[in-house]
C-alpha cells in the first residue's frame, strides 16, 4: 500500500555512489573525527521517560534467527535489542568487523548517517533520486534489473531464500551482509542498489506517497509529524523512507527487494541491515 499511488516524479542530475559505505570508510571517519553513534551512546532518560532500566544502555537492533517457524505477526520473533551491538560489532559484543573491511557499515541512526555525509562533503539522497539510481533506465520495471528476479538462474542482490525467518537456504552465498559489489551492477554501474542492506533517504515517511492535487498545483511534501507511527501514537519518533531492501528481504514476508519498495525507520533506531549510499548535488553550492 505505501508504494501507491504510483506518480512521476523528477530530479535534478546528481552523482551517486557506486556502492553503500562501507566498514573501511566509516572507520576513516571516525579515526578522523572521533564520532560516536546513537547506537554507541547510552539513551537519554529525558528522551526515553518511560524505558526500564536495563533498556536505558548502548544497545542496537540485531536480527536473531529463530530455530524454528514464528508468529510471523509478532517481530519480536526475530528481532532483539542487543547491548553492545553497533557499527564495530554488527551481532553484539562477542563479534566484529575485522573481516569485513568491504561490507557496508551497519547500524546506522538517522544522525549518523548526516554525520558521515557531512565529512565525506556529499548529501543523502531523496527517495526519488534513490530511486531514479536504482532502477537504472528500467523506468517502471519489477526489479532494478527487469522483470525476472533471478534471470537464467543468476542471483542479483543478496536478499533472503528460504522461509523467513527461521531457514535460511543462502542460495544468493550469504547469510547476512555481503561484501560491497558481489553482485552485478544496474544499468548505471551501481552495486547492491536492491538487497545488502537498507539505504537512508532524506523523506518523511507517510503511509502513501502524497498525491498532487487536481489543479496543477505542487505535491505537499510530508511533515515531520505526519511520520510518526499512528499504530504507537504515545511514541512520537520521526520516521524516514528507507529503500532497497536487505539481506533479510524474503519473498513469504515483505518482497522489499523491488525500486519501489520503501520502508519508514524512525530516526533514532540503528539496525543491523541500514546502511548508507550517498550522493553529490553538482548544484547544491
Ligand atoms: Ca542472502
Amino acid at each position: 500500500m505505501d508504494e501507491q499511488p504510483v506518480h512521476r516524479a523528477s530530479v535534478e542530475g546528481f552523482w551517486i555512489d557506486k556502492h553503500a559505505v562501507t566498514n573501511e570508510q566509516f572507520s576513516n571517519f571516525v579515526e578522523a573525527t572521533n564520532y560516536v553513534t546513537v547506537a554507541e551512546r547510552p539513551p537519554n532518560i529525558e528522551e526515553y521517560p518511560d524505558a526500564p532500566p536495563e533498556m536505558l544502555q548502548p544497545a542496537s537492533v540485531v536480527f536473531v534467527k529463530p530455530a524454528q517457524r514464528v508468529d510471523l505477526r509478532n517481530h519480536y520473533n526475530w528481532w532483539a535489542y542487543v547491548a553492545g551491538a553497533n557499527w564495530r560489532h554488527p551481532e553484539g559484543p562477542e563479534n566484529s568487523i575485522v573481516d569485513r573491511a568491504k561490507h557496508p557499515v551497519v547500524h546506522i541512526a538517522y544522525e549518523d548517517a548526516q554525520a558521515y555525509a557531512d565529512w565525506a562533503g556529499k548529501e543523502l539522497p531523496n527517495e526519488a533520486e534513490w530511486e531514479f539510481a536504482a532502477r537504472g533506465g528500467f523506468d517502471g520495471a519489477t526489479y532494478a534489473w527487469g522483470e525476472e528476479f533471478s534471470p537464467n538462474g543468476r542471483y542479483m542482490a543478496n536478499t533472503w531464500q528460504g522461509e523467513f525467518p527461521w531457514q535460511n537456504l543462502m542460495f544468493d552465498g550469504y547469510e547476512r551482509t555481503a561484501p560491497v559489489g558481489q553482485f552485478p551492477p544496474n544499468a548505471y554501474g551501481l552495486f547492491d542498489m536492491i538487497g545488502n542492506v537498507w539505504e537512508w533517504t532524506t523523506d518523511w515517511y507517510s503511509e502513501r506517497h502524497p498525491i498532487k492535487s487536481c489543479c496543477g498545483g505542487n505535491v505537499k511534501p510530508i511533515e515531520r509529524e505526519q511520520s510518526y507511527d499512528p499504530q504507537m501514537p504515545n511514541i512520537k519518533i520521526p520516521r524516514k523512507v528507507i529503500k532497497g531492501g536487505s539481506f533479510l528481504c524474503a519473498p513469504n514476508y515483505c518482497r522489499r527487494y523491488r525500486p519501489a519498495a520503501r520502508m519508514a525507520q524512525p530516526i533514532d533506531t540503528s539496525a543491523c541491515h541500514v546502511g548508507i549510499r550517498l550522493i553529490i548535488r553538482p548544484h547544491s553550492n
